[in-house]
């Protein structure tokens, strides 16, 4: 270990502090701390200005807003999703006692793969639940014509496509719901945080009611709803990050663009380019190892990082499929997700966030450059 601190896979962008306290002033003053207080009215009109969404709901976090996402449309019975995610995609199946199905990934983005998915569908199919992995948009015209067709909700897990634009249009504004994450390790953050983006008035209703217990006034519960709501720090907070986020993303792509630059001639290592008519947030810097053609494997290039103090990530290993909790109940074949399987044992995802300096990218390059058949 040759480095004193330590570079970890991100790092939160932050407003500078005497931003945020003169809101924490307000707040000791009103004495408002949640239940839609003021900060998060004007938190949820600037946010979805911002994200060009109609109508937006927020959340503690972007795992309740899922669970709630899933109780909105009253989705029972069996989902299609991904094995290639983050666990909170299927745990808030699990939480609403809706069972998985997995469809293998496609071999571009490592989004769900619509076609597999259209062969899954079963009577007992309710819902598609894909995700934007590392915020690259999936098939979402093509999820929607299956989801039409087959009469399935469709619900994005958008938890890494936070601004995302496909064709000046945001990701946000497809399927029936979706779902944002404003997770400390998220492009923008509120420390914790979620959303759901809705397209009508009553849906955002049925949405606000749920994440507040079901309250409908001071004596009427419509439904057992849960408490998930954003309380007046974090929105406070998030009022902030939206002055900055546009900064945060140009040094994201910035850090992309010196990866791209210093990787591409290494052999066996791998990258994304751009999608085309896509913008992008560069919320994740992935790569793939192909150990044949680099001589070792990506685990061992992973530890060789963290000898230097430099801690890269396995998004997303182990699969979901391969955790014990969702081994023994699920009735998924291995064989059946044969990409899924290839990729979680390739992948590594360098660290990225705004504040990463240019040298830093440049030795963490060095390093897997001189590595190589070493
Ligand atoms: N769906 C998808 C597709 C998701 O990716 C996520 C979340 C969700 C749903 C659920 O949304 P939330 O309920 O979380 O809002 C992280 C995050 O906890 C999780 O939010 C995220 N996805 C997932 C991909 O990554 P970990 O366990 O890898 O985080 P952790 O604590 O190891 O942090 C990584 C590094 O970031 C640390 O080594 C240091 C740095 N860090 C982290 C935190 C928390 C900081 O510098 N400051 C911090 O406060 O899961």
């Amino acid at each position: 270990m040759d480095r004193v601190m330590p570079i970890y896979v991100t790092q939160p962008g932050m407003p500078p502090m005497e931003e945020f306290t003169a809101l924490l002033k307000q707040i000791w003053e009103s004495k408002i701390l949640t239940n839609n207080g003021p900060f998060h009215q004007q938190f949820e009109k600037e946010l979805a200005d911002y994200l060009g969404v109609k109508y937006i709901s927020l959340f503690a976090n972007g795992t309740l807003a899922l669970i709630t996402a899933l109780q909105t449309l009253r989705i029972t019975g069996e989902v299609i999703t991904t094995p290639y995610s983050f666990v909170a995609t299927t745990h808030a199946l699990w939480w609403n006692n809706i069972k998985p199905v997995f469809a293998d990934i496609e071999s571009d983005y490592f989004n769900l793969d619509p076609e597999k998915v259209e062969a899954a569908i079963t009577p007992q199919t309710t819902a598609i639940l894909p995700v934007h992995v590392y915020g690259n948009p999936c098939k979402m015209e093509r999820f929607q014509k299956i989801a039409k067709t087959h009469n399935l909700k469709l619900i994005f897990d958008a938890a890494q496509a936070f601004g995302v634009k496909i064709n000046e249009n945001s990701v946000l504004n497809f399927g029936d719901l979706s779902i944002l994450s404003f997770h400390a390790t998220k492009v923008f953050n509120t420390f914790e945080g979620g959303a759901i983006v809705c397209h009508d008035q009553k849906m955002k209703e049925r949405i606000d009611l749920l994440k507040n217990f079901g309250y409908a006034g001071e004596t009427t519960v419509i439904e057992p709803g849960i408490n998930a709501k954003m309380n007046e720090i974090q929105a406070a907070f998030g009022l902030l990050q939206l002055k900055h986020v546009d900064q945060f993303v140009a040094q994201r792509k910035t850090i992309t663009e010196l990866y791209r630059t210093q990787l591409i001639d290494v052999p066996g290592i791998s990258f994304f380019k751009d999608m085309p008519g896509v913008d992008q947030n560069y919320s994740y810097f992935p790569i793939l190892i192909d150990a044949g053609a680099y001589g070792k494997t990506r685990d061992e290039v992973y530890n060789l990082l963290k000898q230097h103090n430099i801690y890269a990530r396995r998004y997303f290993y182990p699969l979901i499929t391969q955790f014990p909790t969702y081994k023994e109940i699920l009735t998924a074949n291995p064989k059946d997700l044969p990409f899924a399987e290839k990729i979680t044992e390739q992948v590594l995802c360098l660290p990225i966030y705004p504040n990463l300096a240019k040298d830093e990218v440049i030795l963490i390059c060095e390093l897997i450059r001189n590595n190589v058949r070493s």
